[in-house]
C-alpha cells in the first residue's frame, strides 16, 4: 500500500462538487486515511507550493488557492501516488482525458479542481505539511 495527497481546489469545492469527487475517490477504490477542510491563507499556499516560487503563474496559483476553502486529504491504495494522477488527469482540463476528474469538474490549468502529489518525495512533504501522524492513524 502507497500514501499520496491531494486536495479539492477551491473552484470544485465552491461550486459543490466535493461530495461527488469524495464518492469518485471510494469508488476507485482509495481509502481515505485523513481528511479536512482548510481555507489556506497566502503565505500557508506559498509554503505548499515553494518549488514552484520560480514559476510565473506562482502568484496567480497561491492567489487562487488561497481564494476560498478546499478540503486536503491522505489516499492510501496499492500504487496510490500514480493511481490519483491517472484519475486527476492532464494539468490542463481541456486536454485531460474523458472520465478523468480535471476533465469532468476542472474549467482552467489553473482552476483545475484537484491536486495530487507527483512522487514520493513530494507525496512525504506535502503529507506532513498538512497532517501530524496522530491524524493519519
Ligand atoms: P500538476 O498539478 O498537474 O502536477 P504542475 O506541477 O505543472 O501541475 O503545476 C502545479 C499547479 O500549478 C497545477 N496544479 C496548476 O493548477 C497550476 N498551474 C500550472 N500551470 C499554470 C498556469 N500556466 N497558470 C496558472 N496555474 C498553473
Amino acid at each position: 500500500m502507497e500514501r499520496t495527497f491531494a486536495i479539492i481546489k477551491p473552484d470544485a469545492f465552491a461550486a459543490g462538487n466535493a461530495g461527488k469527487i469524495i464518492a469518485r475517490i471510494y469508488s476507485e477504490g482509495f481509502k481515505i486515511v485523513g481528511i479536512k477542510k482548510l481555507y489556506l491563507s497566502k503565505i500557508e499556499a506559498e509554503g505548499f507550493y515553494a518549488v514552484h516560487r520560480e514559476r510565473p503563474f506562482f502568484g496567480e496559483l497561491t492567489d487562487f488557492m488561497s481564494s476560498g476553502p478546499c478540503i486536503v486529504m491522505v489516499l492510501e491504495a496499492g500504487n496510490a501516488i500514480k493511481k490519483w494522477r491517472d484519475l486527476m488527469g492532464a494539468t490542463n482540463p481541456a486536454g485531460a482525458a474523458e472520465g478523468t476528474l480535471r476533465r469532468q469538474f476542472g474549467s482552467s490549468v489553473g482552476e483545475n479542481a484537484t491536486h495530487g502529489s507527483d512522487a514520493p518525495e513530494t507525496a512525504a512533504f506535502e503529507m506532513g505539511y498538512f497532517f501530524s501522524g496522530l491524524e493519519l492513524l
